[in-house]
């Protein structure tokens, strides 16, 4: 696959074959794409063997919504919504978890309830948060966003996205590092649909490749986001499609954690995108190849 990025993450017992698909389950009553669906912990125990099952390799689960204009709820709210499902999912899930979360409480409990990765989409804004990861051995995803769910769409302003982006994303991990957070830790995330226009994502996936300068695993999210519904619509079919063709050219372009809702679909797409780049050179010598390319 071309533009490979760091492809290690300690903390995370994955292998070196990257990209990783990141299967997403809310348990949230008003996420964007799945929300009300898993709320009953029972059928988020389901969801989530099933995600495993389809082939990720991380499952990541949120309990508070960070969409735009998305209420904020308490932290015991929150974790009344995970540690249910935290506690069906001991012992039977093969796959490391991810908490979604920008509370350090939160993260506290999820941790000793046997989360491997804290997944802030706050970019380290609760300092209690970069205290607890500091004092654990859990990876850490820092991603960028501007604002809140409140104001982050009146703070989508940018000049030159890529270059604003990253140097808002290098000051968070100053911080983070400032904190004792290793950076064998950390993944970066540019943060795509958070206080960025349709016009901003598209912009940072054709240039993805800059972020490797962090030399940080890259983690893109843009499953069943508003850039792609503008033109697949909201049909569940063309919304997929798109879903997984961004998965890949965000793989093609150095991504190591892809997250996303339809694992099956995108492990199908990765793989195709690795047996091409494994047989290119066999397929360049085939026997069988005529004069005209014709195999
Ligand atoms: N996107 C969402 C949530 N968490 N985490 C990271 N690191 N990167 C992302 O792009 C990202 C994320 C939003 O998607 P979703 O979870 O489907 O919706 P909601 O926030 O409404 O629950």
């Amino acid at each position: 696959m071309n533009g490979k990025s760091n492809r290690s993450l300690s903390g995370l017992p994955l292998d070196g074959k990257g990209p990783w698909i990141m299967g997403v389950l809310n348990i949230t009553p008003d996420s964007f794409s799945d929300g009300g669906k898993y709320l009953d912990p029972g059928d988020a125990l389901s969801r989530a063997l099933q995600i495993a099952q389809e082939g990720a390799d991380i499952l990541d689960i949120g309990a508070e919504s960070s969409r735009p204009g998305a209420v904020e709820i308490p932290v015991e709210k929150e974790w009344s919504r995970l540690e249910p499902v935290l506690k069906n999912l001991k012992g039977k899930l093969s796959i490391p978890i991810s908490i979604d979360t920008r509370r350090g409480e939160v993260a506290r409990r999820a941790l000793d309830c046997g989360a491997a990765m804290i997944n802030d989409v706050s970019g380290g804004a609760d300092s209690g948060l970069l205290q607890i990861v500091s004092q654990s051995d859990c990876a850490y995803v820092l991603m960028h966003r501007r604002g809140n769910p409140g104001t982050m769409m009146e703070l989508a302003t940018y000049r030159d996205v890529v270059n604003e982006v990253k140097t808002e994303l290098q000051k968070s991990l100053e911080r983070a590092l400032e904190f004792g957070i290793q950076r064998e830790r950390i993944c970066i995330d540019p943060g795509f649909g958070f206080s960025k226009l349709p016009v901003h994502n598209w912009e940072m996936l054709q240039r993805l490749e800059e972020f490797k300068s962090f030399g940080c695993p890259i983690l893109v999210g843009m499953s069943r986001k508003r850039m792609l519904k503008e033109f697949a619509g909201e049909a569940p079919e063309r919304l997929k499609a798109a879903s997984v063709t961004a998965a890949v050219l965000a793989a093609e372009r150095g991504a190591s954690i892809l997250r996303v809702h339809d694992v099956a679909a995108t492990k199908a797409a990765l793989q195709t995108l690795q047996n091409l780049s494994d047989n290119a050179g066999a397929i360049h010598e085939s026997p069988f190849t005529d004069i005209a390319g014709n195999s």
